[in-house]
Order: C-alpha cells, then structure tokens, then sequence
C-alpha cells in the first residue's frame, strides 16, 4: 500500500462521507459537486492529475459554500410536467413523470421549510441570462473535469470521474448488482483505508435538483475481502452470471422531452456504450417503457442484449466490469455536443451512428449540378404551445423563395420524423424540443430558429444555436417583436410579461416556463421574416456554387 493510495482513499472518504452527507442534506451535496474538484476514486489518468492537495482545499470550500446554494424546487417536482431548462415539448407523459419521482424515497430529506421561500437564484433551471441579470454566481466557471491520479498501475479495478455534469465509475473485478436494494458491491484488491462506501445517480445533469430528484440513488460499496461479499445486506449470492460488461443509466430525470432525451441520455449513451461495440448489457433504473420504445433502435444498435429493468431485480447480477453513470462534456452549459478532446467520439461520429441507425440517405446536402430539385424546408409546427398562427402565410413565403415545404410536427415515430428531417435542406421552427431533430439534418443544412418573446437569446444559443455549429449546420435566428407575439394580444403591450421578462423570471422557472413557453404563441410577420428565407436559400445556393 502506498502512500499516495492512503491520501487517495482519504480523499475518497471526504468526498463521500456519509456524516458530511447527513449534515448537509443530499440536496447539499449534490449542490457541492458544484464546487467540490474532487475524484472519488481513480486509478487511471483521464486528464492532468489534479494536486492532491489542491483537491482537499476545494472540498472544504466546497462545502462553506453550500448553504448558499442549498435548494429545493418541491412545487415543481411534485408537478405533472418535465420542467427543462427551456425546451419543455409535447413529448411528455405525466404517468410516466409520476412513477418515476414516485419510487424516490428521499425527497423528505431534501425539504425543508425554508426551501419554499426559492429566491431566484436558487433557482437552478432558469436560464443563466436572468441568474447573471440578478447577479447570481452560476457555475460557469466549473467546466474542466476533475480528476486525480497516483499512476499506479497495481490497480485498475475502479475507475471514477466526477464533472461539472456527470459522475461515472468503472468497477472492474467481481461486481455485484442488486436491484432491489439499489447496491452495487465492488470488490478490491488493495489495501483500503477510509470509507469505501458512496451514492451515486446515474444521470448526466449533475447540479439540476429537479431532473436528479428523479433519478433512483444507487449505494456502491467497495469490499477488500470477498468473503466479505457474502455478509453483505442482501442475498450477494451470484444468481444471474454475465460474461459481458454492464452499463447502469436512469431514464428519469427530464427524459420524454425530446432535447433532454438526447443532451442528456441519448449523446452520453452513445460516447460510453459505443466502445462495447454491441457487448454490453444495459441495466436501466427508473423503468420508462415510452422511452425505450421511442429510442428501440439506438438501442438495439448499442446493445446486443435484452436491456434489463434494474430497479425490481431481487436475484443478483453479477459481472466482471460495470459502468455506472454515463459520459458528458465536462463543461456545465454545452449541450448537445461530444468534444473529441473529451472523447473517442465526435458529433460527426455521432450524427453518422444516427445515420446508420435509421438508414437516412443524406450524409450532406446536395449541391451544385447535384441538385435538380427544389431545396426542401421543414416547418417544424408545434400543436399546442408556441404554435404558428399563420403556417400557411410562412409555407407560401418560403414557397415564393423558392423551396418545397413540408409542414411537420414532431410526433410521429422517431425513426419516420427523422428520414422526413433529413430529406430536408432548411428546419424551421420556434425554440423547443422539436428543434433537437437537427441531429438528422445532413450536413450544411440550414437551421433557422424563430425566438419568442421572453429573453430566449442565451436559451435558443446554448440549446440550438451552438450545437447546430457543432454539427456542421448552417445557423438562423429571428427574433419575433412584441406584436407578433399572442402575449401583447392577451395582454396588451403594456402589461409586465410584455414589458420585463426579467420580473417574470424573478418568480422563478415556473412562471417564466407558464408566461413564455406555454403561453405563447407565434405570428410570423412575412414581410419582416421574408429576409430570413432569403438568406437561408442563399446559403444553400453558395454551396452549391462552391
Ligand atoms: C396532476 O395530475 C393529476 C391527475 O392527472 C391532477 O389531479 C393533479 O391536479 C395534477 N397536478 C398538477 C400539479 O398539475
Ligand atoms: C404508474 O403506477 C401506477 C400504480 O402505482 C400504475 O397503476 C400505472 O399503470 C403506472 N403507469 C405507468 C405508465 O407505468
Ligand atoms: C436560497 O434560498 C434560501 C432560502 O431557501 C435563502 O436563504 C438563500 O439566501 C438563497 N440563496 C441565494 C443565493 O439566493
Ligand atoms: C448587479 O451588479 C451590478 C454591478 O455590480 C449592479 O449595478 C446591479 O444593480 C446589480 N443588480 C442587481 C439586481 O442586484
Ligand atoms: C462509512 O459510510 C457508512 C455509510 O455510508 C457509515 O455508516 C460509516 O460510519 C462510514 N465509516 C466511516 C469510517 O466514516
Ligand atoms: C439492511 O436493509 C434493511 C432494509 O432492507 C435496512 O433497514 C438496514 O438498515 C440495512 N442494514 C444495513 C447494515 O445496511
Ligand atoms: C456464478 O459464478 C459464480 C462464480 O464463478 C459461481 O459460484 C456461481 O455458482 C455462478 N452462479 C450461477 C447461477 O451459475
Ligand atoms: C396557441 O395555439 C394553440 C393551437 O392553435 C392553442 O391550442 C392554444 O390555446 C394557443 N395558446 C395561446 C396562449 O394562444
Ligand atoms: C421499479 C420499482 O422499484 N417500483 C417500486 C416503486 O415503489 C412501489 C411502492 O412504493 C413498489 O411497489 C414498486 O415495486
């Protein structure tokens, strides 16, 4: 045993001990992962080892600082609806959303009287324009990922990596999983000092409490000998032997919104499963059956095997390598985007997986003597909020443009929305989930994006505008005035929702969600959005030239 393995398991015991935890409450403490650069458990460099030292400074100021960021959002937890960080979509079903919260059982520990009173920066599903307008500390600075490492070779046995994001551990050896009672037993080989026992939520939205308050916490327990294996609370008994690695994921937190299916599990998934080139079993905790229809296909093509539903297995699966948790960008706002200096992957590879997966038949969109038809442009129309109003005065605009128009709303199957997505050149559509179909538009298509009235600069950019970017796509953005907005015509242009977003925003995601995102609806004014599909068949013109 080296010294360094001592300092390490010290580390771990503060990173994660339960007398901490207990003190702060878990909402505390997820909160603290904010700030705490800490690695519970690494053997292995990911990136440049973390001074020691340094780490254990951050954990103690880590946790100063968590009263200030302590919060809890239990109106909107017990609510019907995903709350998202702005794309909330149709896609959502509220039977689903209510036995997944139903089966955690610690939200008593995470209320507390004064959490009702939320200030606004509290409030950590608000878009960062209004945290930063009220002068809140947002974790934008939290973007590197924390790791630590002693280079020692001996032990390659668990491999863990906390980010701004996501906490994911590797456990190589003899592992035991116990649905039922939410355990994983990992056995080591060193010599161990310090608390070998930790809670983990397999969801990659680390520091959003209502998305992680629905996702099950799962209790890793490291054992030295074992025999020890056997007293363990449960019968550890290997019932279930498997010869291939296992992965646990949730599918619960914001899933069934479309832009939250893919930011936040259908990208991780992919940069971690892929690698196992189909030799994988998943175990999926927080069942969530519509989900697994919706993505059967990506699915299938990650994973060779039967997923299992985790939650309710009471016989004990055993493996040799389990992966808890999934893979993100490390840093806090990038949504919908693989960084290949943070992964074997890249949105390219990912975008060609989606490709393969569906069998869509344009890689890019055609140019030059290539194109002999008209460019396509997809309206994407949303039936119930930030509806279109004038679908038919936009679709004849762009008819005169000169595109072909096809007039879509996303909830057909995912596999017959995506080959219509990338037979198009030009999406259209107002902010919101409906957006995320990008991912199949060929590369150099145009994504136009029409902002609504409310402050959606920051939301529209982070969720759309840079990963259409990220992704090879062209970019467009409108942004609506007051008077094309239903909102002046149901209250008048005078009224505080029309008038100052930001006091709206003050009340918290709720109202802004309920002013903004559900009230809302869209009348495109032709004459000044005439430009926009000019430019956007320009772009497509120029490349064609090229
Ligand atoms: C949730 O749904 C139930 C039944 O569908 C309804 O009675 C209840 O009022 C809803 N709660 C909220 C917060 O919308
Ligand atoms: C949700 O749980 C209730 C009972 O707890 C059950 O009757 C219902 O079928 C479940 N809904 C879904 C979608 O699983
Ligand atoms: C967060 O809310 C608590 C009350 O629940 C309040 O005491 C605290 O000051 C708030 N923090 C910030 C940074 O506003
Ligand atoms: C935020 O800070 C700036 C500069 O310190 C100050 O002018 C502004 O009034 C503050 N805003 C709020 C809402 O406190
Ligand atoms: C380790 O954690 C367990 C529960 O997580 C706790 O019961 C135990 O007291 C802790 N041991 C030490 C040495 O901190
Ligand atoms: C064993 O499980 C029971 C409930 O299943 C629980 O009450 C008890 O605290 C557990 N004991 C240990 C040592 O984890
Ligand atoms: C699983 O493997 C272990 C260790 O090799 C063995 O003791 C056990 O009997 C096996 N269980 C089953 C059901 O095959
Ligand atoms: C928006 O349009 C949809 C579809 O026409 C309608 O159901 C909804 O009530 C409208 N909302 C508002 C706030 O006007
Ligand atoms: C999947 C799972 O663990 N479901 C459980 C949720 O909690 C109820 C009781 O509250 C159990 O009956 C379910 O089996």
């Amino acid at each position: 045993m080296k010294e360094k393995d001592l300092l390490y398991h010290t580390i771990l015991a503060r990173s994660f001990s339960k007398n901490e935890q207990k003190r702060l409450g878990y909402g505390a403490f997820i909160a603290s992962l904010f700030f705490v650069f800490t690695l519970c458990t690494i053997f292995k460099s990911y990136l440049n080892p973390l001074p020691t030292m340094d780490t254990q400074l951050s954990v103690d100021t880590g946790l100063r600082m968590v009263r200030v960021t302590e919060t809890h959002k239990s109106q909107a937890f017990n609510s019907n609806y995903t709350t998202t960080s702005g794309a909330s979509e149709s896609l959502i079903s509220p039977t689903t959303q209510n036995n997944i919260t139903s089966n955690v059982t610690n939200t008593q520990r995470l209320t507390s009287s004064e959490d009702d009173k939320l200030s606004v920066c509290n409030d950590t599903s608000l878009p960062k324009n209004y945290l930063d307008l009220f002068n809140c500390t947002t974790p934008t600075s939290i973007s590197n990922e924390q790791s630590a490492s002693d280079g020692n070779k001996m032990d390659e046995t668990i491999k863990c990596k906390k980010q701004s994001r996501t906490e994911i551990c590797e456990f190589n050896g003899d592992v035991r999983v116990h649905g039922k009672s939410a355990t994983i037993l990992s056995t080591i080989t060193s010599a161990f000092s310090g608390n070998s026992t930790w809670q983990m939520r397999p969801y990659a939205r680390k520091g959003d409490l209502v998305a992680m308050n629905r996702v099950r916490e799962w209790t890793v327990k490291l054992i030295q000998n074992a025999d020890h294996l056997e007293n363990a609370n449960f019968s550890s008994r290997c019932v279930r032997n498997h010869s291939v690695p296992a992965m646990i994921f949730s599918l619960g937190g914001y899933t069934m919104n479309n832009f939250h299916d893919f930011t936040d599990v259908v990208v991780p998934l992919f940069t971690t499963a892929r690698r196992f080139n189909g030799e994988v079993q998943f175990l999926v905790t927080n069942k969530n059956q519509p989900w697994i229809n919706k993505f059967k296909e990506i699915l299938r093509r990650l994973s060779n095997y039967e997923l299992i539903y985790i939650d309710g297995e009471d016989e004990t699966h055993c493996f040799t390598t389990v992966v808890v948790g999934l893979n993100r960008h490390p840093e806090y706002f990038k949504e919908l985007t693989i960084d290949p200096s943070y992964s074997e992957y890249s949105m390219s590879d990912f975008r060609r997986f989606l490709r393969d997966t569906y069998s869509l038949r344009n890689a890019a969109v055609s140019t030059g003597e290539s194109l002999r038809r008209k460019p396509r442009m997809l309206i994407i129309s949303r039936a119930r909020s930030r509806a279109f109003t004038n679908t038919d005065e936009i679709a004849n605009a762009a008819g005169e443009t000169g595109f072909e128009v096809v007039v879509a709303e996303a909830n057909t199957g995912l596999a017959s929305f995506a080959e219509t997505v990338n037979s198009c050149d030009v999406m259209l559509g107002v902010h919101g989930a409906g957006l995320t179909n990008m991912v199949f538009l060929p590369e150099n298509a145009v994504v136009i994006q029409i902002l609504p009235i409310g402050g959606f600069e920051w939301l529209a950019d982070t969720d759309f505008g840079r990963p259409a970017k990220g992704m090879n796509l062209r970019y467009l953005e409108y942004k609506i005035e007051a008077e094309e907005s239903s909102l002046v015509r149901q209250y008048g242009r005078g009224h505080e929702i029309v008038r100052d977003p930001s006091a709206v925003a003050k009340r918290g995601w709720t109202a802004f969600k309920s002013a903004y995102l559900v009230g809302q609806n869209v009348t495109v004014d032709i004459i000044r959005f005439k430009p926009v599909l000019a430019k956007a068949f320009e772009l497509l013109q120029r490349r064609q030239s090229v």
